[in-house]
């Protein structure tokens, strides 16, 4: 087991369930979400899980990282694990060699990245351990470019108070923008040295069911805010005039915008 703080509630309950649980097969423990006893404990830990970290945990501090041979042999792959989209699966038939990463908004210097620029600059690679919300997690790891780098070329400006992540996949199923995933840090988690845009998974190109062909890790915050299929970035002053308002997919539809572990 792992050497979390002990103020850590939900891993604290989530470790304890999964083991309660025996599901560990394959490294991942997973069926526990179909619980209602897990979800209501969890949703009672939520509550706790701000106050306790913003208050006691520095949200500058290291996630943990682990070794090569705690990687999930079968990381779970959650959310939506293709995009329905032409435009997307031409660009995934041809490698996604004509993709480019947008970065604009409240910049000095907007970007247009292709995935060979992204790998030309400098790389982070961390192994660490993904958790879902629904009570699964998994040991896997992430290649990419940190996003602090991707920042200071854009030249953020100083008005810029929030990091908006726009992906390609629509789970909401409106059939436009509206359904789309997306995503939103501050800026403390925007410059920690583990948030990166990872296009690499376990060594190899990152695979479409888990984002390619780049994808947030933002190692202090649950699985939900790692948003897959990144296609547009954008630094903001605010929230309150992107889609739902809340900051993201699944904050716009009532989970916490802070989903710090
Ligand atoms: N674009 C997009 N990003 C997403 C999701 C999604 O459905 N679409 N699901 C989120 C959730 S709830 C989790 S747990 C992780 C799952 O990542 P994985 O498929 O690599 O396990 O992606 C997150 N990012
Ligand atoms: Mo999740």
């Amino acid at each position: 087991m792992s050497a979390k703080p002990k103020l850590d509630r939900r891993g604290f309950l989530t470790r304890g369930l999964a083991i309660a649980g025996a599901t560990l097969a394959g490294g991942c423990d997973s069926e526990l979400s179909e619980q209602p006893w897990v979800k209501r404990i969890l949703d009672k830990a939520e509550a706790l899980t701000y106050a306790s970290q913003r208050a006691l945990v520095s949200p500058t501090a290291l996630a943990r990282e682990y070794s090569e041979a705690e990687i999930s042999k079968d990381f779970k792959a959650n959310g939506s694990t293709e995009v329905d989209d032409d435009g997307y699966r031409a660009l995934a038939a041809n490698g996604f060699a004509d993709w480019k990463l947008k970065v604009g908004g409240l910049v000095g210097q907007p970007l247009e990245l292709s995935l060979a620029e992204l790998r030309a600059m400098p790389a982070r690679t961390q192994i660490t351990r993904h958790d879902c919300v629904e009570g699964w997690s998994c040991i896997g790891k992430w290649t990419g470019v940190q996003l602090k780098a991707l920042l200071d070329k854009a030249e953020l400006k100083p008005q810029a108070r929030y990091i908006v992540f726009y992906c390609a996949d629509d789970l909401g199923e409106t059939g436009d923008d509206d359904g789309k995933y997306y995503e939103s840090v501050g800026l403390e988690d925007a410059f920690h040295p583990q948030t990166i845009l990872a296009y690499d998974m376990n060594g190899a190109p990152l695979p479409i069911p888990h984002g390619a062909p780049l994808r947030l890790r933002v190692e202090r915050q649950l699985g939900y805010k790692m948003a897959k299929y990144v296609m547009r970035i954008e630094a903001m002053d605010g929230l309150a005039g992107i889609r739902g308002g809340r900051g993201g997919f699944w904050e716009d539809r009532g989970y916490e915008w802070y989903a710090g572990i």
